[in-house]
C-alpha cells in the first residue's frame, strides 16, 4: 500500500499534487501555514489572500475563503476585508518582489496603523514568475536574469530586510519574525504565534519564510540547501525580531533623549 500523503486538514487535497516546481519552498511554506491553522483550530474562520507571482498558484491551495490579488495588493485586501468582518482571521501571502518592492508601501503602512492582520512572505531572492529578475531581497553577488555578473550593492543597493523594517515602524502589539524552511518546526512555531498574535487583537503580525527557487537559481538539490543555510541564513538572521509588550532597549536606558 502507498503511504497517505500527510497533509494539513486545511488544504484542498483534490488540488493536489500542487502547481509549484520539483523542489520550490512555496509548498513547504504553506504546509507549516496548514499546520498552524489546523492546531490552532482556526480552519472555519480564516481568509487566505494571495499575490501575483509563483505565490497565485496557491488560490486553490486550502479549503478557505481565499482571494488572489493584483500584484503588490494582497495587504491592502486583506485588510479591507479585516476592517469588514474583524471576527475572521486574514492571512496575506505574497513573495518578496510583491512585498518588498511593487507592495512595500502597503507593507510598510499596514505595520505602520498596527492592522490585525497576518503576513507571510517567501523569500525566494529574486522575481520567480518572470523569470528570475533582480529583487530587494538578492544577496551581494548573486547571479540573476538582471545581474549577469552579480548584485553589486554599489549599483543596485543592499539586501533588503523586511522584516527588521516592518518592526521599526510597527505597534508595540506587533509580532515580527524570520523563519526558514530548513527549519520547518521553528517555522510553524513563527506562524503559529502570528495567528494568535491576529487572534488577541494584539497588532500587526508579519512572518517572512527564507524559501527556495532552484528552477531560477539553476540549483539541484543539494545546492539548493546549501545556499538557504548558508548564503541566505547568513544575510537575514532567522528569529523573533519583536515580540508583543517586550521592553525596548532605549525605553530600558531613559530613551534616545536622555
Ligand atoms: C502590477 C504588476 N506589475 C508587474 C507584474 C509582473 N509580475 C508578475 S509576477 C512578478 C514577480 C513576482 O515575484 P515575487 O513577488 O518575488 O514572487 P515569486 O514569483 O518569487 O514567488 C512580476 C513583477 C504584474 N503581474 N503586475
Ligand atoms: S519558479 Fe521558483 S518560486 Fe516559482 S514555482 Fe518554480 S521553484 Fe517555485
Amino acid at each position: 500500500m502507498f503511504p497517505q500523503p500527510d497533509m494539513p486538514q486545511s488544504w484542498r487535497a483534490e488540488t493536489k499534487p500542487h502547481k509549484f516546481c520539483p523542489g520550490c519552498g512555496h509548498g513547504i511554506v504553506l504546509k507549516c501555514l496548514g499546520q498552524a491553522i489546523d492546531e490552532l483550530g482556526l480552519q472555519g474562520r480564516t481568509v487566505f489572500g494571495c499575490d501575483i507571482g509563483c505565490s497565485l498558484l496557491s488560490w486553490d491551495f486550502f479549503n478557505l475563503d481565499s482571494v488572489q490579488t493584483h500584484h503588490g495588493r494582497t495587504t491592502p485586501v486583506m485588510t479591507g476585508i479585516k476592517r469588514a468582518r474583524p471576527e475572521l482571521i486574514c492571512v496575506a501571502y505574497m513573495g518578496d518582489g510583491g512585498g518588498y518592492s511593487i507592495g512595500l508601501q502597503h507593507l510598510i503602512s499596514a505595520a505602520a496603523r498596527d492592522e490585525k492582520i497576518t503576513v507571510v512572505l517567501a523569500n525566494n531572492t529574486l522575481y520567480a514568475m518572470t523569470g528570475g529578475q533582480l529583487a530587494p531581497t538578492t544577496l551581494p553577488g548573486q547571479k540573476t536574469e538582471t545581474t549577469p555578473y552579480g548584485r553589486d550593492p554599489e549599483a543596485t543597493g543592499r539586501p533588503l530586510l523586511g522584516p527588521e523594517m516592518v518592526a521599526a515602524v510597527a505597534g508595540e502589539g506587533a509580532y515580527v519574525a524570520r523563519g526558514s524552511i530548513a527549519n520547518v518546526r521553528q517555522l510553524k512555531g513563527f506562524l503559529k504565534k502570528a495567528l494568535e498574535n491576529q487572534m488577541a487583537g494584539a497588532g500587526f503580525s508579519f512572518v517572512e519564510a527564507l524559501s527556495a527557487c532552484p528552477t531560477n537559481w539553476r540549483m539541484n538539490a543539494k545546492e539548493t540547501w546549501r545556499f538557504i543555510e548558508e548564503e541566505m541564513q547568513g544575510y537575514f538572521r532567522t528569529g523573533e525580531i519583536k515580540v508583543p509588550g517586550a521592553v525596548r532597549k532605549e525605553a530600558e536606558d531613559g530613551g534616545h533623549n536622555s
